[in-house]
């Protein structure tokens, strides 16, 4: 049997090496890459996140685990996109300006392109304006913003701002998440969408286009 509990220390310890070999493992045996996502990579960063936060783990162990986990994340993103069939619509994403977190960002975008959606990536640190000529020029149907930050929470009410005053934000749907958003916070600042989860991600990116 693979050996998933592997797979959570190697991102807990931010292994690189052994997270990828223990992923390649795992998709060998039949684990699918959805659970290997949800089951251990996922909480492997949570576990993370507490440890910064009881001053056990510093920025250096975050760095580290982030690259495990993003490293674990490239070997099964192209098994969750959907190949060869027409989009079912097309998705913006980026993390705000300001904020280089891209590990959760990414996994909405996976889970997106998985279901079907064309996905532009901006990647990370992306300003307003960037975010404005990729709507208009891949004619968009939603934009994802992305935020971990609580500084930069109100960089994503200025990238709705900018949307309105380029006169793109009517054609688009905007969708908020990332761990400090909530619903009420998405409300306030105009969002179409909120989900704290990459699976509600999708649900809410279907319901937005009108797609079942
Ligand atoms: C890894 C990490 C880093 C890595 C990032 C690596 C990378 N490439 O992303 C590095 C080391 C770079 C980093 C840096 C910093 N970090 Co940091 N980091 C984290 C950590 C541990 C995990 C984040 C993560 O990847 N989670 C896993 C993913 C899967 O979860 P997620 O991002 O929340 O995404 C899910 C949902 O939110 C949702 N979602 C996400 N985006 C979107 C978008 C849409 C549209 C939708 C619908 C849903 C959605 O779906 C995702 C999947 O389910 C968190 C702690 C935590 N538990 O969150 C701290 C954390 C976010 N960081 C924190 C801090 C303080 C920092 C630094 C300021 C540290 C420093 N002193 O320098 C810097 C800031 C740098 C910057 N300018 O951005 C704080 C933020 C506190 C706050 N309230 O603002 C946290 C919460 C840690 C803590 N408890 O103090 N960090």
């Amino acid at each position: 049997m693979a050996d998933t509990q592997r797979l959570y220390n190697a991102i807990l310890t931010g292994d690189t090496k052994t997270a990828q070999t223990a992923v390649k493992e795992a998709l060998a045996e039949g684990i699918a890459p959805f659970d290997l996502v949800t089951k251990f990579m996922i909480p492997a960063m949570d576990e993370v996140g507490r440890l910064f936060e009881c001053e056990e783990y510093f920025v250096p162990e975050l760095l580290l685990a982030g690259r495990a986990m993003k490293a674990a994340l490239e070997i099964i993103r192209p098994l969750m996109a959907a190949g060869g069939v027409t989009p079912v619509g097309r998705v913006v994403i980026g993390t705000v300006k300001g904020d280089l977190h891209d590990i959760g960002k990414n996994l909405v975008a996976s889970m997106l392109e998985g279901a079907g959606f064309e996905v532009i990536d901006l990647g990370a640190d992306v300003p307003a304006q960037k975010f404005i000529a990729a709507i208009e020029e891949k004619k968009a149907d939603i934009a994802c913003l992305s935020a971990l930050l609580t500084v930069t929470m109100p960089a994503m009410r200025d990238t709705i701002e900018a949307m309105r005053q380029a006169g793109v934000r009517d054609r688009v749907k905007v969708m908020v998440g990332g761990a400090p958003v909530t619903q009420q916070y998405a409300n306030e600042i105009g969002a179409d969408g909120y989900s704290d989860n990459a699976n509600g991600a999708v649900g809410m990116a279907r319901q937005l286009i009108g797609v079942r």
